[in-house]
């Protein structure tokens, strides 16, 4: 999972930080007020005239010291020679040309336009003219991306917790998902591991079959709810997908269980009808969380699916299916700061038990950070 993105990061730094051990050391010249004249020195003979008895206070007053603390002092001398001798800065423009390195390697990993800008704009004031160990350069690098990425990526809410506080209230109205995104993108097989996974936490779920216009669709989620003892309540073929939402709740109310999981269609050739629709399922069955699903393969599009869901209806977290089999990791990096909404959870395969609640931490460890 992610290993493209990983690779292409460690590279790139390991290639700048390369680079840097090649380049110029700095030297720090003295400044003018630091080049002071020897007394010693006649300006008018142009001849330098040692005051001997002085060298000789001088000689003596080392040896002393030498036999008083001889290692300690040369130690810590060479010490500090080394380190300046190491030292390097990444100017304006070398940090150009690396970038433009860097950019095209976060696009080609599905990293959208606008989070590479922001990548290289805060790397460069991170690390552009900072006096640097050359040892450092690659791991200062890493540490910069990091930080980067951790304040790129929404903190998730966690689901059945929020689900718990609103059964546990005064109400006790049972707590509504909708799931939406394009076909095929995962949402059926989503929502039957999200049901199995909370009826594994001990929260019941009833399973709206809202996709009443794919052909087997309503056959698929009754499947899935058979395999994983979950109720799906469903309509005909071709009927008002907001009904079958509608009674799923009033079903839930009807018989205290906790949680309604909304399944919907997504019909991409029609993509305004599908807006309108999920608009209107989302109005008359008003749920607490609404969730795009979304294919972490797909790049750029996932981005522009979640832009336009949450146009309509307002999103509160996306799901990004098939991480399992995405080598690039750069969706899950845009698609939370395109939209502002955290992700929630990956897919990472087909069975049930394949669904990992996000972690910030996990991801930016699988980028090798
Ligand atoms: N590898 C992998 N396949 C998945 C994942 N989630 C869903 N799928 C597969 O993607 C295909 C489409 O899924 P489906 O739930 O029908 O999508 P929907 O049209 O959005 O409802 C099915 O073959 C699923 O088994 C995942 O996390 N990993
Ligand atoms: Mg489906």
């Amino acid at each position: 999972m992610f290993g493209k993105l990983k690779e292409k990061i460690h590279n790139w730094a390991k290639k700048v930080s390369e680079k840097e051990e090649d380049s110029e050391e700095i030297v720090e010249k003295p400044s003018e007020k630091e080049i002071e004249i020897p007394k010693e020195f006649d300006a008018g003979t142009k001849q330098f005239q040692p005051d001997l008895e002085k060298l000789e206070e001088t000689k003596e007053k080392l040896e002393k010291d030498q036999k008083e603390e001889p290692a300690l002092g040369t130690k810590s001398f060479f010490k500090k020679i080394g380190e300046k001798a190491s030292k390097i800065k990444i100017s304006e423009k070398e940090f150009k040309i690396y970038s433009e390195e860097l950019e095209i390697l976060l696009l080609e990993n599905n990293v959208a336009l606008e989070i590479t800008e922001k990548i290289i704009k805060d790397l460069q004031e991170r690390i552009v003219g900072k006096e640097l160990l050359k040892k450092e350069v690659e791991s200062e690098i890493k540490d910069a991306i990091k930080e980067i990425i951790k304040e790129i990526l929404i903190e998730p809410f966690d689901l059945s917790e929020k689900i718990k506080q609103k059964i546990s209230g005064k109400t006790k109205e049972p707590y509504v998902v909708l799931f939406c995104g394009i076909n095929g993108s995962g949402k059926t097989t989503t929502v039957a591991k999200i049901a199995d996974s909370l009826k594994n936490k001990g929260i019941s779920c009833v399973i709206a079959a809202a996709d009443t216009f794919r052909a087997a669709s309503i056959e698929q989620i009754k499947e899935h709810g058979e395999k994983i003892g979950v109720k799906v309540i469903s309509h005909d073929y071709g009927s008002d997908p907001a009904s079958v939402g509608f009674d799923a709740i009033k079903y839930a109310k009807k018989n205290f269980i906790n949680c309604v999981l909304i399944d919907t269609a997504g019909r991409m050739h029609t993509a305004k009808n599908l807006l309108k629709e999920i608009e209107k399922i989302s109005r008359v069955c008003k749920p607490d969380s609404k969730l795009f699903v979304g294919e972490s393969i797909t790049g750029n599009d996932a981005i522009e699916q979640a832009r336009s869901f949450d146009w309509a209806i307002g999103l509160d977290g996306i799901i990004l299916t098939k991480a399992d089999i995405d080598e690039k990791g750069g969706t899950a990096l845009s698609v939370g700061y395109v939209t502002k909404k955290p992700i929630l959870y990956l897919g990472t395969g087909q069975a049930y038990d394949k669904i990992v609640v996000f972690d910030k931490e996990e991801f930016i460890k699988r980028l090798g950070l």
